[in-house]
């Protein structure tokens, strides 16, 4: 409901009334009442004023690419002694711990993402909605564009190939827990597994190239 999309339960939680006039109304023509309620929500979540929702990054020849995900966290100083750098050059936010987010696998960009980078997540559970949501915050204030590019030649699975990914994964012996069509961390760790064995790289990413191996 409203310009952010609240849904109801969140209305009743975390809406506020910022013009004063006694009335949360996030379906106004002044936004302002939806955006400090969905900033209030955020702020319920853990949201770190000032901080990244995360960088994107370079990663070395010969990364582990077994420490990308959101299952590994590290101190930005140990990502850059494993040789993980800016991408532009410049030094990485000291923004707390943080992990390696390949949202296209190892031939796509590669981000280090934050704490706030869960927080938006809290809003919508999709990685490729927080990068695009954050990305644009950044764009606002005039930071530049994303320096590496996602393969053109790639899309995402379909239901019926996610589910035919983790019937051909379990039925070679790298269980995903289960043939639901959702790549979560028992499909992520059962690829992962399949593409160490194979000579893949070990990225975790569920592709139409994956599939076609495993066909
Ligand atoms: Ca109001």
């Amino acid at each position: 409901m409203g310009h952010t999309q609240f849904i109801p339960t969140s209305y009743l939680a975390y809406a506020v009334d910022f013009t004063g006039d006694g009335k949360r109304d996030i379906w106004s023509d002044n936004p302002a009442d939806a955006l400090a309620s969905t900033a209030a929500y955020l702020a319920r979540f853990g949201w770190a004023k000032g901080q990244p929702w995360g960088v994107e990054v370079s990663l070395p020849r010969g990364f582990n690419y077994g420490l990308a995900g959101h299952g590994v966290s590290k101190s930005v100083n140990d990502w850059a002694a494993l040789g993980v750098r800016g991408v532009t050059g410049g030094g990485i936010p000291n923004a707390g711990r943080a992990s390696i987010l390949l949202p296209a696998g190892a031939r796509g960009p590669a981000f280090m993402i934050f704490k706030n980078f869960n927080v938006i997540e809290r809003y919508n559970a999709a990685d490729s909605y927080v990068i695009a949501v954050g990305h644009l915050s950044d764009r606002i204030k005039g930071k530049p564009d994303f320096v590496a590019s996602w393969p053109r030649d790639d899309r995402a699975l379909r239901y019926s190939e996610r589910k035919e990914l983790q019937k051909r994964l379990t039925a070679k012996g790298y269980s995903t827990g289960g043939v639901d069509g959702k790549i979560g961390p028992n499909t992520i760790k059962a690829i992962r597994r399949y593409q160490n064995a194979a000579g893949l790289v070990p990225d975790g990413y569920a592709s139409m190239e994956l599939l076609k191996h495993l066909r």
